[in-house]
């Protein structure tokens, strides 16, 4: 992979260069304040991280590099996984040279197989895609060699590099291992290496032929690549590599934070959510009825799952274009009709909710991924946070791979007690 290190390279060389120019003039700068009810609010809104993978605007949402959602939502998860590492698109021969190693690297390891059998079949996929990747960690290259004199600290991004091609280039066979092994109880397909991720994807989980199917994956793996730093499963992933704990360590972690309902697993959810609509009210529901469920659901104490965001004010432009690409493929899908008509009215209702208090009443990606997903047949809704995860890995593994290029420290930030605070209060 001599052409992704040069370009990863040369990134890291400019980043770099601009680290050391701000610290060198602005070392103590103060740039922003830190409010009480930040520090009790779970740092929301706080500027405390530098990421250079992506960016969310809260009012334009996702920037990968300097290319919005519409510029980039058209490729290749390859690509993107690129355009993270290295700041720009790959060209034939850098995008060749990526092929032939995930190609090279795609086989599991033999245990893999029956370790994925083994394990119950109660067992939610997050937590088999969590342990599938927890179980390779041993054979990090970064691990075995931390601490030989051939490894310099200057290097740990290439073995950090090293070890996530070595993921990533298993993870579809993995997550399509999880669903006809541990969910559908079927063999699994192979890999195929003629294929891109995302059509070997489809073909590895075989229950779609359809070419809008690979499609809606491609999309899929490409939207949730990466979304800033600051994310639960992001940041717990940077954490994690930020003790040295290798990308293995850290995917897992990650993935662990991304199974909790107010993060990934929303996209489960929701889709539990529209059945519970349809269960209730009918396939065909009218925003009357809806607006009256909405309304019950907030009554006993519930969160609508899919709206709101801690940093995006604006619909999510990922809930766009995947609206996008329903209105185009299948209009009619009686989930979508009510994702459309749950558009219609919870905004609306979620903006005079508790007095205004809800920061961001518009929909988020989750409330419209899995819709698709099951359109196209991937009924095992427990599977859409593992493809939400699959994605994510792109981002973890370039996060990493940066902030260890540009040396950047262990995390760790400082707490303090309540009785600090009224001291320090008190004070003022
Ligand atoms: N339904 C009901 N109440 C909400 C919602 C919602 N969708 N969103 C926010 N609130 C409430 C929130 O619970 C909080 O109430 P309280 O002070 O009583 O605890 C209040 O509004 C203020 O919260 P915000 O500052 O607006 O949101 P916050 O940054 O704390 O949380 C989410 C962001 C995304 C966790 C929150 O909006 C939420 O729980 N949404 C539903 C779950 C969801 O869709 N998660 C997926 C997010 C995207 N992802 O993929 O990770
Ligand atoms: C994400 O994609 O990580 C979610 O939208 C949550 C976030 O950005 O906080």
């Amino acid at each position: 992979m001599e052409l992704l290190k040069k370009n990863v390279n040369k990134r890291k060389e400019i980043l770099g260069g601009e680290i050391a120019d701000i610290l060198k003039n602005h070392a103590d700068t103060t740039v922003g304040e830190i409010k009480v009810k930040q520090l009790l609010g779970g740092m929301r809104g706080m500027t405390s991280l530098v990421c250079n993978t992506s960016f969310v605007d809260p009012y334009k949402g996702l920037f990968i590099s300097e290319y919005s959602i519409p510029e980039f939502e058209d490729r290749l998860p390859e690509e993107i996984f690129y355009l993270l590492c290295a700041g720009k698109f790959p060209d034939d021969d850098e995008m060749a040279e990526l092929r032939e190693e995930i190609n090279a690297r795609s086989k599991l390891p033999k245990f893999m197989w029956s370790f994925i059998r083994s394990l119950p079949k109660k067992m939610h996929p997050m937590t088999l895609f969590s342990m599938c990747i927890l179980s390779m960690e041993g054979r990090s290259v970064f691990k075995q060699n931390y601490g030989t004199p051939e490894m310099t600290k200057a290097q740990y991004w290439e073995y950090t590099l090293e070890d996530s091609l070595n993921l990533l280039s298993k993870l579809p066979t993995i997550a399509a291992a999880i669903y006809r092994i541990h969910l559908l109880g079927k063999q699994p397909i192979d890999y195929s290496p003629r294929l891109d991720w995302s059509n070997n994807l489809a073909q590895m989980l075989g229950v779609n032929s359809e070419r809008s199917f690979s499609e809606l994956l491609r999309l899929y793996l490409v939207l949730h690549c990466d979304h800033e730093g600051g994310n639960v499963s992001a940041f717990t992933s940077r954490v994690v590599n930020s003790a040295l704990s290798n990308i293995y360590y850290a995917a897992s972690a990650g993935l662990n934070g991304l199974a909790g309902p107010l993060h990934g697993l929303a996209n489960q959810v929701c889709l539990q959510f529209i059945q519970g609509i349809h269960a209730q009210l009918g396939d065909s529901p009218t925003t009357d009825d809806i607006t009256a469920y909405i309304n019950n659901e907030l009554e006993n104490g519930r969160v609508i799952p899919g709206y709101g965001h801690a940093v995006l004010r604006i619909t999510d432009p990922r809930f766009s274009a995947f609206m996008e690409f329903g209105n185009k493929y299948c209009p009619n899908s009686a989930y979508l009709q009510t994702v459309k008509k749950l558009y219609y009215v919870v905004p609306n209702i979620l903006k005079d909710y508790k007095g205004g208090k809800v920061a961001n009443p518009y929909p988020n990606v989750d409330a419209i991924s899995g819709s698709l997903l099951y359109h196209y047949g991937i009924k095992k809704y427990g599977f859409y946070t593992v493809l939400f995860g699959l994605s994510r890995v792109l981002g973890f593994c370039a996060q990493s791979v940066l902030a260890l290029g540009l040396n950047q420290p262990i995390i760790r930030p400082k707490s303090v007690t309540n009785k600090w605070l009224k001291d320090k209060l008190e004070k003022q």
